[in-house]
């Protein structure tokens, strides 16, 4: 299939795809001209409600099902309502959202709903202990659900070692290991952390993990988990060099081994994905910003086709196809 933008009409970005009861449901981000200039901080990244959308057939039509939750309801909030994803357990659906609270620190929040189409309530607080941006959630084989989340700059990752705020909030110097995903198993009532958050460390081909300096291939922000042939694939934003990235490892915690690209930039400067297999095929979905004429915070979301060498390794895709 040629690469399809899935919703004209309203702007979308980082998509999180899943199949729930047998359809796919995608939760993006909802942007929209907030008339703040562009910066490093995301500041211009304003947005202010979610919008979930729905497909019977990958060749089908994309149901908007409105807004689902809406930054006003958030009894914790500040603002920037950023990429979200949403999981599903024992009949409840539970969609993870990045929020700046009233101190203007991103945190990760939780909004539950009986259907997978929302409308989504929000809990009155954030997940305990939760810092930063981008969270991805896997339910694995087991039954465990692991939510992965972290993103550098505007996503304030910088500023947490070993999940305590600290003074300078940069990243480490270009000779020391770069900062890692998060991963931390969710509780049975997916509402918090069972754990205490750990690294999700990504080796390079001598097992040596990758470092700061490394813009070509260190994690950035917006990552992704998913499994293939009893496989964990760790996947991801390198942010200023704007790859699509992916490493393997055989647990959900890692060490992830880096593989290569998934995708080569897009227009705009986010790049953002999820992977998902439905009706029997792999789908990589993700945004630019072509038809806003290049605006960097007015992105569309997209669908194309993943595959995989016999070896497990995933066939690398032209950003601007
Ligand atoms: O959409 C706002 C932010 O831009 C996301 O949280 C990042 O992953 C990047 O796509």
């Amino acid at each position: 299939m040629k690469p399809k933008y899935l919703t004209p009409g309203i702007y979308t970005a980082d998509p999180s795809a899943h199949v729930f009861n047998g359809k796919l449901y995608i939760y993006p981000s909802h942007d929209i001209e907030s008339g703040i200039p562009e910066n490093d901080n995301g500041d211009h990244f304003d947005m202010r409600d979610y919008h979930v959308f729905s497909m019977d057939d990958i060749e089908g039509e994309c149901t908007d099902h409105g807004v689902v939750l809406d930054v006003k309801d958030i009894p914790w909030s500040g603002r920037q309502l950023w990429a979200p994803d949403a999981a599903h357990k024992d009949g409840k659906y539970y969609l993870y959202f990045p929020l700046k609270d009233q101190n203007d620190i991103f945190r990760i929040g939780v909004a539950v709903s009986d259907k997978p189409e929302g409308p989504f309530i929000p809990e009155s607080d954030p997940i305990k202990g939760s810092h930063s941006i981008d969270p991805a959630v896997l339910e694995d084989s087991d039954g465990k659900y692991y939510m992965y989340w972290g993103g550098i700059w505007g996503g304030q990752l910088q500023r947490y070692r070993n999940n305590k705020a600290i003074e300078c909030g940069q990243e480490p110097a270009d000779n020391e290991p770069a900062l890692c995903a998060k991963v931390a198993l969710l509780s049975d009532n997916m509402l918090e952390f069972a754990e205490e958050p750990k690294n999700a460390v990504i080796l390079d081909e001598n097992g040596e993990a990758l470092k700061a300096g490394d813009h070509d291939r260190r994690y950035f922000e917006g990552p992704w988990m998913h499994k293939y042939n009893g496989k964990y694939y760790l996947s991801y934003s390198t942010g200023n060099t704007h790859n699509l990235c992916y490493a393997i490892g055989d647990n959900p915690y890692g060490p992830f081994t880096y593989k290569g690209v998934i995708l080569t930039p897009v227009v705009g400067w986010t790049t953002h994905h999820s992977i998902c297999e439905f009706k029997g095929k792999w789908y990589l979905f993700y945004h630019d910003s072509v038809p806003s004429g290049g605006k960097t915070w007015l992105r569309s979301i997209k669908v194309r086709e993943l595959k995989y060498n016999d070896d497990g390794t995933i066939i690398s895709m032209d950003g601007m196809d």
